[in-house]
């Protein structure tokens, strides 16, 4: 006896639900992803404040519009879907037909996001390791920009709360006013008397753990005159939020008017003053002890 041919799956009528979506997602991200790139990627922050923030804020610019026509895409479809295939009023829940695998589908999606985290990934390693893009990389840096042999130091000493800059081209000078030359590759090096901090010079694109015996790396190439609002990142105790400051990056005349005054005041009072939060009577070091004498924070 001839067995009965399987029955074939009910067939669904063609429609081209598909082809309107592609349309659609093709024609919102034509005008959408210029629009972001042009118009929305240059206010993300940090902004052009130095080489570092630059990078930054390009890098943000690249992935914000890399990610424009995939957001489109969810609009267009979810939009198209809630419109379309919304259920009309008093009409019953039904399911549709059952969802067979396409597997041109898959390698499709597939290959499409795999290049994009892939390229993305390679992406943002190599701007990460282009001018060491203003974050701490720990006391041996691997990002070196390329003049880093010239950079100027300026130490960063975060303690509860407020931070202390030590010049040790200024005979490891200390001050409380983070002073910087216009167009310089400076190289901070950050560390803590006591808690962990972060040392986070917003407008410059550095931010840079500050951990007790730790020095911590940071390049960044400074760029016109400019204000910078320093402040902690790391909750470090009762009166963190008040752990703030500014920094200015000045003209270089002005960056040696200041120096050769700072520092001979500096040299005319450490002395004999008598600071127990500072490190400035102690000689320049990468790295101090914490003072025994500290209160917890
Ligand atoms: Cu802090």
């Amino acid at each position: 006896m001839a067995s009965e041919p399987a029955a074939a799956p009910p067939a669904t009528e063609p429609t081209n639900d598909g082809v309107r979506v592609v349309v659609a997602w093709l024609v919102l991200s034509a005008i959408a992803t210029p629009l972001v790139a042009i118009y929305v990627g240059p206010l993300i922050p940090p902004g052009n404040g130095s080489v570092q923030a630059q990078g930054q804020t390009f890098s943000n610019q690249v992935m914000t519009s890399l990610i424009t026509p995939v957001l489109c895409l969810m609009v267009v479809f979810f939009a198209y879907g809630l419109v379309k295939f919304h259920a009309k009023q008093r009409e019953a829940a039904l399911d549709g037909p059952p969802l067979r695998n396409d597997s041109r589908i898959q390698i499709l999606w597939i290959v499409i996001t795999s290049t994009m985290v892939l390229f993305l990934a390679g992406f943002g390693t190599y701007e990460l390791l282009k001018d060491g893009a203003g974050g701490g990389q720990g006391p041996n840096p691997v990002a070196l920009p390329a003049n880093h042999k010239a950079a100027y130091p300026i130490q960063v000493i975060g303690q509860q709360w407020q931070f202390t800059y030590r010049y040790p081209r200024l005979g490891g000078m200390e001050s409380n006013q983070l002073m910087l030359p216009e167009n310089t590759l400076v190289v901070f090096h950050v560390t803590s008397l006591d808690a962990i901090h972060s040392f986070w010079a917003y407008e410059l694109g550095v931010k840079a753990d500050a951990n007790p015996g730790v020095d911590n790396v940071a390049y960044v190439e400074t760029k016109g005159p400019m204000t910078v609002h320093v402040r902690c990142a790391e909750l470090c105790g009762l009166w963190h939020p008040y752990m703030f400051d500014n920094g200015y990056v000045v003209p270089h005349a002005t960056f040696t008017h200041w120096a050769a005054h700072a520092a001979a005041l500096y040299q005319s009072i450490k002395g004999y003053v008598n600071r127990p939060t500072s490190k400035g009577g102690a000689p320049f070091a990468y790295t101090y002890l914490p003072e025994p004498t500290r209160r917890a924070g």
